[in-house]
């Protein structure tokens, strides 16, 4: 909300006209507040959805309300006092002694004990009692979300169901630009959201592949860090069904504004009716894997992944953004020979770098995130775009095999 003040008049306006004129904003700004308080939570928490967002809440109003009355009653006296004994004519100066020891410690006393009280009682019980709540992530969960933070997209995998899918951001690139007017949920958006049932206890487990991001979706009351090395857990269990979105809150990186989170919460049945058709994707893209693909299907396919998974880091048009990201167009590492002599992967060829990595860089492994088809289908759009050459392909087929090897050359 924006009130707007007008601009500074010349000093030879009169106060009076200016009280008139700051007069005249007071009812216009009146019910401008009643207005944005009645619309729905502008002012407060966003409407929390879980058990640990509504207990948050209830903590925060209550500690409110505590320090409200706090605020009123220690400047009420403090006001009062500066008044009553402030400096004026007449004025004497009391020229007593302290009246007795056992006066002074009363009064030393009593405001540690109330603020005992208000602290440990009326504050320490609830909020330890929350937190305990917050933690408790084992009693009773139905199920377990895995949720791995990477520059800049989160993996999310359904152990009990073997789904495992990256969520990247969907909002338009034009958009972010500035050459296109923004959407109703611009950086807010992705392609494939979580999906999780309403009224089951979810336990989240989080992690990172790189550096530290934060997994925070305020209906949920939710914001825990995902740590390389280690695996953090929190849990959530939604009222409502609906779209949730929240994003990374921690500094990641170049693109750390970019990876919103995502969730739909949905009736068990839309849940286990997604979970089917979850399942029939991955059998169809692992036996799309084992037919021999044309070059042209490669290329479009290839341009798909890389507009979505590379493009943030090597640039739409492969150029890079060195000396952190390199370009792709005439890399040497892309113009190597896809295979040795023999047919295997050698160290420094691309396939090995897109499918491994590199360590200690952000170039991560595709291996983990990427199918066998979008593997072959990426490398080879690389090796005949951006001026790149090559003239070859390599087949999902071939991806698979190497895979199984399970050789990391
Ligand atoms: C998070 C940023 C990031 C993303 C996303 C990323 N890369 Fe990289 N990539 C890098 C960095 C950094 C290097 C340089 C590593 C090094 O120091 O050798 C690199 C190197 C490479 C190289 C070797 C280039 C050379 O000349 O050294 C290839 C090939 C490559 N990436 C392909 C890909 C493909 C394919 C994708 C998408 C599937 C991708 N990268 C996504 C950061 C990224
Ligand atoms: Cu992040």
């Amino acid at each position: 909300m924006i009130i707007r003040v007008p601009a500074r008049r010349p000093a030879a306006v009169s106060t009076a006209r200016q009280m008139r004129s700051w007069a005249f904003l007071l009812p216009a700004a009146s019910t401008l507040i009643a207005h944005e308080a009645s619309a729905s939570f502008n002012f407060n928490f966003p409407e929390p959805v879980t058990p640990i967002a509504r207990e948050t809440l209830a903590i925060h109003n209550e500690f409110m309300l505590i320090i409200t009355i706090l605020f009123v009653v220690v400047f009420a006296i403090m006001i009062y006092s500066m008044i009553r004994h402030r400096k004026r004519p007449g004025y004497e100066a009391a020229t007593f002694s302290a009246p007795s020891n056992r006066l002074q410690w009363f009064w030393v006393l009593l405001p540690f004990a109330i603020l005992l009280f208000i602290d440990f009682i009326l504050m320490g019980i609830p909020a330890v009692k929350a937190i305990v709540v917050m933690e408790d992530t084992k009693t009773k969960a139905d199920m377990v979300l895995k949720v791995t933070g990477m520059q800049w997209k989160w993996q999310y995998e359904y152990p009990e169901s073997g789904i495992k899918f990256i969520s990247t951001l969907a909002t338009p690139r034009d958009q972010i630009n500035n050459a296109e007017a923004k959407g109703e949920h611009y950086l807010l958006e992705v392609d494939n959201p979580v999906v999780l049932p309403v009224g089951k206890k979810v336990r989240v487990l989080l992690t990172s592949t790189d550096v530290i991001h934060t997994w925070w979706v305020p209906q949920f009351g939710v914001k825990r860090d995902a740590v390389p090395g280690f695996l953090r857990e929190t849990w959530v269990k939604i009222d409502k069904p609906g779209i949730y979105r929240g994003q990374c809150a921690e500094l990641c990186g170049k693109e750390h504004g970019f990876m919103p989170v995502v969730v739909h919460a949905v009736p068990e049945e839309e849940f286990i009716a997604w979970q089917d058709t979850q399942k029939a994707k991955i059998a169809s893209a692992a036996s799309s894997a084992d037919r021999t693909w044309s070059k042209d299907e490669l290329m479009a396919a290839g341009k798909a992944v890389y507009e979505k998974q590379c493009a943030m880091c090597h640039q739409p048009e492969g150029q890079g953004l060195p000396p952190t990201f390199p370009a792709l167009a005439g890399s040497k590492v892309v113009n190597t020979p896809l295979l040795s002599a023999e047919g295997k992967v050698v160290t420094d060829t691309h396939v090995d770098r897109v499918m491994n990595g590199k360590p200690g860089t952000p170039m991560q492994a595709f291996r983990n995130t990427l199918s066998d088809t979008d593997l072959a289908a990426v490398i080879t759009f690389e090796r005949n775009s951006f001026g790149n050459q090559r003239g070859d392909m390599i087949q999902p087929a071939q991806i698979k095999a190497l895979r199984q090897e399970g050789s990391k050359p």
